[in-house]
């Protein structure tokens, strides 16, 4: 059945604004991820950036313009799409339109006016900007304001709860609104920090109404935030993990209330870890630096807990498939579908991915990997595998669902996942090793020298090579993302539902279940725990501010 373009939202225009959400974060992404093979190339001492001049200036423009777009844009975007929409269906309720909208024009409005100066080059200073590094104040204006559009994004999910909560007195909340619910309590609790950062320091100091910035509070702030938010890209691709994917892979999920457990511990732990992102860092006591590198490891369990309940669901469905033995059900998991396959790479390049987080957050074996490539290694393996691969896994169902119109050319898209992992595994591979054998530093023009590393040779060759892959891979998804939007025809006889996936064990009449449907209490907690594991230290750094002048990169 064809539908004008009016009517094919009507009764569900929540759609509409979920799929402006997801297409403005993939355009972020095209653009962002262009510059990832410039970044994989200059790590194989291959130098194309004098020939994107005037157009990008420099290389340090061009990974900040990667580092902002893939890290901070698209992640946010998806989270807003995603724990937006799953939310209000599960609980068949609609947020107010009004303010969804309001929240994507102030996304779109915010990331606009931070384009100019990054654009412009005004804002060369990465996807950290750590003081003393000085950007344009439009870019930190810009940033503010995409920042808080996640916020009322996040109040609406709350809105919606609070309201099934008034209806329902009693009841369980549905596992994918309960998921969201903590994973926007979790990110208003982890973005306090940056947005302290940018509000009452950045902002005014480019803007010359104060002469300088602390760069250890600047950073302390920063990384509050700053390792929370990588689950608050996270936990969106295991929302689908835990609520679609054991369906679409044939089977079902085998603990809701374990999944409950997961998230509420992702809400206490995400935040009061920063301080490993600071272990060199002077001005930090030791002992602080070792309770958070106990709070860190406390953070891996929720993942090793899915390690555990996502490979037994996959079990459960591969068996449900007529597979036998020990691998006969991973064989007979549907690798076909390009939606799983996406989900099962990203889970296998998560493994090494989160051993070597593991490493990372380890007080001592960090020294020896801190501001290496290493570190692009592990990020790339988690941001870049697992959260982008889910995040294209779910768009080849969900942007058919929105949208009413079929996917177009499955085989490519297929084929742009299986490209992914091969490009993401050589890349990521290289860079650990090149790290942490050659100590080759991470951030850094080399190319412009390349004789100092020289002694990594054959690790830049595999970097080069995956630059490619990677490069053939970007155009393969885009083209099957962007060409099924766009197409005119429709078909809605399909793609109805959301494939929301069956538990075996149920979450009715669980204590454990029961126990989390405390929200409020853990939200509590999670705070306590914050201000015990920050408290102290924020104090002593602003009794002792130390304000220096900025500096600029370019
Ligand atoms: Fe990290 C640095 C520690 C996870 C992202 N991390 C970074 C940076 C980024 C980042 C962007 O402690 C760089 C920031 C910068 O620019 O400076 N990270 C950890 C730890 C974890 C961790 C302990 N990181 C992530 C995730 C990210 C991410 C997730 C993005 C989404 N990270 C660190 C530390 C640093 C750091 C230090 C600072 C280092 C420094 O010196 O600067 C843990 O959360 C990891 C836990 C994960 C696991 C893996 C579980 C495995 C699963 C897969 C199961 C497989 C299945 C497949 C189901 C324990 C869930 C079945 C398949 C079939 C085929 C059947």
């Amino acid at each position: 059945r064809t539908l004008s373009r009016p009517d094919a939202y009507a009764g569900a225009p929540e759609k509409k604004v979920t799929l402006y959400l997801l297409m403005l974060g993939f355009v972020a992404l095209l653009v962002g991820s262009l510059f990832g093979p410039l970044q994989a190339l200059n790590y194989a001492n291959i130098d194309l950036y004098p020939f994107l001049r005037p157009l990008v200036q420099s290389y340090y423009q061009g990974l900040t313009l990667h580092g902002v777009l893939n890290a901070i844009v698209f992640t946010q975007l998806f989270a807003q799409a995603v724990l937006l929409y799953l939310p209000a269906r599960s609980l068949g309720l609609r947020p107010n339109m009004t303010w969804a909208w309001i929240s994507w024009w102030m996304a779109f409005v915010g990331l606009a006016v931070a384009a100019v100066p990054l654009l412009g080059n005004a804002a060369t200073v990465l996807y950290t900007f750590y003081p003393p590094l000085k950007g344009h104040w439009a870019f930190y204006v810009g940033a503010a304001v995409f920042v808080l559009s996640s916020w009322v994004t996040g109040s609406l999910v709350l809105e919606m709860w609070l309201r099934w909560k008034r209806a329902n007195p009693g009841r369980v909340t549905p596992l994918p609104a309960y998921m969201s619910v903590v994973h926007w309590l979790m990110w208003f609790l982890a973005s306090l920090g940056l947005v302290v950062e940018v509000a009452v320091f950045l902002i005014p100091w480019s803007f010359g109404w104060i002469e300088g910035v602390d760069p250890l509070l600047a950073r302390t702030l920063f990384w509050y935030t700053g390792h929370a938010i990588v689950y608050f890209w996270l936990l969106p691709v295991y929302v689908i993990a835990y609520t679609v994917l054991p369906r679409q892979a044939g089977g079902k999920l085998v603990s809701d209330p374990l999944a409950r457990v997961v998230f509420l511990l992702f809400l206490l732990f995400s935040t009061p870890v920063g301080f490993h992102h600071q272990f060199s860092d002077p001005g930090i006591p030791d002992f602080w630096k070792w309770v958070h590198t106990v709070l860190t490891m406390m953070v891996a369990l929720p993942s090793l807990l899915t390690a555990f309940t996502i490979a037994a669901s996959l079990e459960v469905a591969g068996r449900a498939r007529g597979g036998r033995g020990l691998i006969g059900w991973v064989t007979a998991l549907p690798w076909n579908n390009p939606s799983v396959l996406a989900f099962l790479l990203g889970f296998i390049l998560f493994i090494p991915g989160g051993a070597g987080g593991m490493v990372n957050a380890s007080f001592t074996l960090n020294q020896g990997v801190h501001n290496t490539t290493w570190i692009s290694g592990h990020f790339h393996m988690q941001v870049a595998g697992l959260v982008a691969m889910g995040a294209m896994g779910a768009a080849f169902w969900l942007v058919p669902h929105l949208t009413g119109k079929p996917l177009v050319r499955p085989g490519l898209a297929w084929a742009s996942m299986w490209l992914w992992f091969i490009g993401m595994f050589i890349m990521t591979f290289a860079l650990h090793w090149m790290g942490f054998l050659h100590g080759v530093p991470r951030r850094s023009y080399i190319a412009e020298v390349p004789e100092a590393y020289a002694g990594a040779g054959p690790w830049m060759v595999l970097n080069a090579i995956s630059g490619v892959i990677l490069f053939a891979c970007i155009l393969f998804f885009f083209y099957v993302i962007f060409a099924t939007a766009l197409q005119r025809r429709r078909d809605f006889s399909e793609h109805q539902e959301i494939p929301f996936a069956e538990a075996i064990s149920k979450p009715e009449g669980n204590p454990l279940a029961l126990l989390a449907e405390r929200v409020w209490l853990w939200f509590a907690v999670a705070a306590g725990l914050v201000l015990v594991a920050y408290g102290p230290m924020l104090v002593e750094m602003l009794a002792n501010l130390n304000p220096v002048p900025g500096v600029r990169l370019w």
